[in-house]
């Protein structure tokens, strides 16, 4: 069956409990089971991970690249990395699936720290101010756009 990895960086763990009127009150399960049923519907399983950890997203990602051949692509929520990390856009960079970029807030719509991200430059899509939905989206989006990936790897 074929593979979409859902990446999750800093503090998502902690999501539904705190900060509701930014980030809504689901949890990180609630998360993991909307991209089930997302994928499930595009006949994809998924592999759902979080980590607070920035070598840990990289490694992942790394992972995903290696793994091409039965992976659609990663939707990563890589948290205030996003807006940090050089190292994470160069590892999105480094792998040829295509990872979609998603963001729980419209991130644009908050402070203009968040406006910059390092990740964009190298995705394939991004989804931002959905809430959870967001994710559904992005595997919707990815589920569309992988063979053309595919076919560009070959
Ligand atoms: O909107 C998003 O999904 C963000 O990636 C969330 C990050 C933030 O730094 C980005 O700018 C946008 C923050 C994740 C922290 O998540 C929490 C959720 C609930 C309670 C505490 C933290």
């Amino acid at each position: 069956m074929a593979k979409i990895w859902v990446l999750n960086g800093p503090n998502l763990n902690l999501l539904g409990t705190r900060e509701p009127a930014v980030y809504g009150t689901a949890t990180i399960a609630d998360v993991e089971a909307v991209c089930r049923q997302a994928a499930k519907a595009h006949g994809a399983d998924v592999d759902f991970r979080q980590s607070n950890h920035e070598g840990a997203l990289i490694d992942w990602l790394h992972e995903a690249g290696r793994s091409a051949a039965e992976t659609l692509g990663v939707v990563l929520n890589a948290g205030a990395y996003t807006h940090t990390s050089l190292a994470l856009g160069d590892a999105i960079k480094a792998i040829t699936v295509p990872v979609i970029e998603v963001h729980l807030s419209n991130v644009h719509a908050r402070e203009p720290f968040r406006h910059h991200s390092y990740l964009s430059p190298a995705c394939a899509g991004i989804v931002v101010g959905f809430g959870v939905a967001g994710y559904a989206l992005a595997i919707d989006g990815l589920a569309r756009t992988a063979k053309t990936y595919a076919d560009a790897r070959r």
